[in-house]
């Protein structure tokens, strides 16, 4: 019996020292000192001894069984402490690498300050719209042909993902009346095929100035300015009629395409403009409709593009990295 267990721990202390993880360590503690090892075996066979023998080998056993447990322990530790250990210590300064805003958020901030400068409340709204607030507020009843323009994600209980960030008009003339100057930065859904200038998931800036006397030359000037003071320099425009049901008149704002300098590329489908910032005079029936006198007040409102223009400001040809999480995209924009 001595012999076997001098060569039970031979065996034993050459395997240790093969101990590496977690896994090995488990494994050959099972071997050696679990239910159905020798060792174990051995421990049962006590009952059957004679007293002297018990007294001989009970304590041997244990001491092998202690012995061994702390050899495994010791050779498991050795090796994990040997790997490099992840510390958390709240103390080291922060990696200034790590973490930048977006880049929409960015372009969100410069713009809402901008008009923040110039008198505009920042607003939000909810992304989980009803077609009152969606469509209809804003001049656009069921079964109105318009509301093919954006295509739309129905949610089972009735409401919608809104599609615009135009609903916030309805609901800020409901709530502050006129006069009023507002904008709503905000994530807008539609049910899109995607290419370079297309998601379904995207960024737009309303803004809307309800007061009397307002013209078109109100939203010219505050358009030309916005985009100035965000692209820190003059950027090409044009102004072309657009329709939408709750302007009139509607316009286009298209910017020249800063990936292509205005000659043609995938990201503008080769037309050299991007469209960037519709616009116009609010429609006297959505005044109307969110209660305010159109005799009164006349106001204007756009919808800026804000993904779009990030593109713009930081050249990028295509939409698609926005919301693909790749942090060698968003690396780029280390601006915090
Ligand atoms: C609208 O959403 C109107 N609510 C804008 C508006 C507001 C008009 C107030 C008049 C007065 P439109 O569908 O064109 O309009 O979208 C506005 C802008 O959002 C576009 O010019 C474009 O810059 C951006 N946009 C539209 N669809 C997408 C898309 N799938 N991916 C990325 N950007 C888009």
């Amino acid at each position: 019996m001595k012999e076997e267990l001098k060569n039970l721990v031979e065996m034993a202390t050459e395997e240790a020292k093969s101990i590496k993880t977690e896994n090995d360590y488990l494994n050959i503690k099972s071997k050696y000192l679990g239910k159905k090892s020798k060792l174990s075996e051995y421990m049962s066979s006590l009952k059957d001894m004679t007293v002297e023998d018990k007294k001989k080998y009970g304590p041997l056993f244990n001491k092998i069984k202690n012995d061994l447990e702390a050899l495994f322990t010791n050779y498991y530790e050795n090796a994990i402490n040997g790997e490099e250990k992840i510390t958390f210590d709240p103390t080291i300064p922060a990696d200034e690498k790590n973490g930048s805003l977006h880049p929409v958020t960015i372009v969100a901030k410069e713009i809402t300050d901008i008009l923040k400068n110039i008198g505009f409340m920042v607003l939000e709204g909810p992304e989980m719209e009803s077609d009152y607030y969606n469509f209809v507020a804003l001049n656009v009843p069921k079964n109105h042909p318009a509301r093919d323009m954006q295509d739309t994600y129905w949610l089972d209980n009735g409401a919608l993902l809104r599609t615009h960030t135009s609903p916030v008009q309805a609901r800020a003339m409901e709530k502050y009346g006129a006069p009023i100057k507002m904008c709503v930065p905000g994530r807008v859904f539609r049910n899109e095929d995607l290419d370079a200038s297309h998601e379904n998931t995207f960024f737009q800036l309303e803004g809307m100035v309800i007061d009397k006397n307002i013209s078109i030359s109100n939203v010219i000037y505050v358009m030309k300015g916005m985009l100035r003071e965000v692209f820190k320099q003059d950027v090409e425009v044009r102004l072309r009629p657009g329709f939408f049901p709750f302007v009139e008149p509607g316009f286009e704002l298209d910017c020249s395409c800063t990936i292509c300098n205005g000659k043609g590329c995938p990201t503008c489908k080769n037309s050299g403009w991007i469209e960037l910032c519709p616009c116009g005079m609010v429609h006297p029936e959505v005044l109307k409709m969110s209660g305010v006198d159109p005799e009164e007040y006349t106001g204007f409102a756009f919808g800026l593009g804000l993904t779009r223009m990030a593109m713009m400001k930081y050249k990028i040809s295509d939409i698609r990295g926005f919301n693909s999480g790749d942090l060698r995209f968003l690396d780029q924009f280390n601006v915090r």
